[in-house]
């Protein structure tokens, strides 16, 4: 599991490798990272995560990963973004690794994730039991902001069911409190998704823009030129309901209008459909490359505000 950070971005890990591969960060940059709980699924994982952080007082960058576990580039790409902040030689790297506490989860949804590997490839939501004989919740329609109210389902045999009330379920629940323990020193919140290349601005219920709905289409729109600098990837960015569809009970909606994060965005990474969610490992290493250089703009045109 180790190898991961010796460049071979050319599978996608199970979530075991991935674990380990968090403690072994938290031990080779002790110091500078450490591992970090976002609490604990229903069937008892952890949700781990890694903390960089050099130095006392910073803002901090939030980074949720694989809430949908059939997406399996979002814990790809997440990790390779961990990975350079740790250990890339590029200047630019560095400098944002060192101005900000990091907080770093790959995985949000590990019993989905577990699942998706060992037993069913597309499988989307937690693996609660629910009513009669239906496991899962959509666990990015489960938060508490507009619950229900738009692109979610009653129905617990949906892949879209929002659980029986806002934050129903042990990963939303605990993450949100997690996210709420740190929510005033948050400058960023970066939630990864595949598919269809769009960079999404809340809110999923309407597209009435947001108080700094302008900034935030404008840092947007220049991160995903810079994305699509080195491999040509087009992206769309676009305030949810306009962008993909109306949909509510979303992580990024409940960030921005309960802990008032300035600049949260949602990435629907590669492919436009082609592949899918079964994005083939070759696209790994450059979905995570462009996004990565994507997140340096963001980062660098939300200081120029
Ligand atoms: N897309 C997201 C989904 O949960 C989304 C789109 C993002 C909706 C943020 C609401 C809030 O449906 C995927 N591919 O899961
Ligand atoms: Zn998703």
């Amino acid at each position: 599991s180790t190898r991961m950070i010796d460049g071979r971005w050319n599978t996608y890990y199970k979530l075991d490798a991935i674990y380990g591969w968090l403690d072994t960060l938290a031990t080779r940059y002790s110091g500078v990272v450490t591992v970090i709980y976002g609490g604990t699924s229903y069937e008892g994982r952890p949700i781990k995560g890694v903390k960089i952080s050099h130095g006392p007082n910073k803002k901090a960058i939030f980074i949720e990963g694989g809430i949908h576990s059939r997406e399996w580039i979002s814990p790809a790409t997440v990790n390779y973004i961990t990975n350079e902040l740790l250990s890339s030689k590029d200047d630019k790297i560095q400098a944002v690794a060192r101005d900000f506490d990091w907080y770093i989860f790959p995985v949000t949804n590990p019993d989905g994730y577990v699942w998706s590997h060992e037993e069913f490839r597309m499988w989307r939501k937690n693996r609660r039991p629910t009513i009669g004989n239906s496991i899962g919740v959509d666990l990015n329609r489960n938060w508490n902001n507009n619950w229900l109210a738009q692109g979610s389902s009653t129905n617990p045999a949906s892949d879209s069911y929002a659980g029986p009330g806002p934050f129903s379920e042990p990963e939303t629940r605990s993450l949100s409190t997690f996210i709420s323990s740190i929510g005033d020193k948050i400058d960023l919140y970066l939630s990864f998704h595949s598919f269809g290349q769009l960079l999404l601005i809340p809110f999923g219920n309407t597209t009435e823009p947001i108080a700094n709905y302008h900034d935030a289409l404008h840092i947007g729109k220049k991160a995903m030129k810079t994305l699509s600098v080195r491999f040509g990837t087009q992206y769309v960015t676009g305030n949810i309901a306009e962008a993909i569809y109306l949909a509510t009970g979303g992580s990024i909606d409940w960030v921005k209008e309960r802990e008032q994060v300035p600049l949260v965005y949602c990435y629907e990474l590669r492919d436009r459909g082609t592949h899918g969610f079964v994005l083939p490992p070759e696209q790994i290493l450059p979905t995570s490359q462009e996004t990565m250089d994507s997140i340096l703009e963001l980062i660098h045109e939300a200081r120029e505000l």
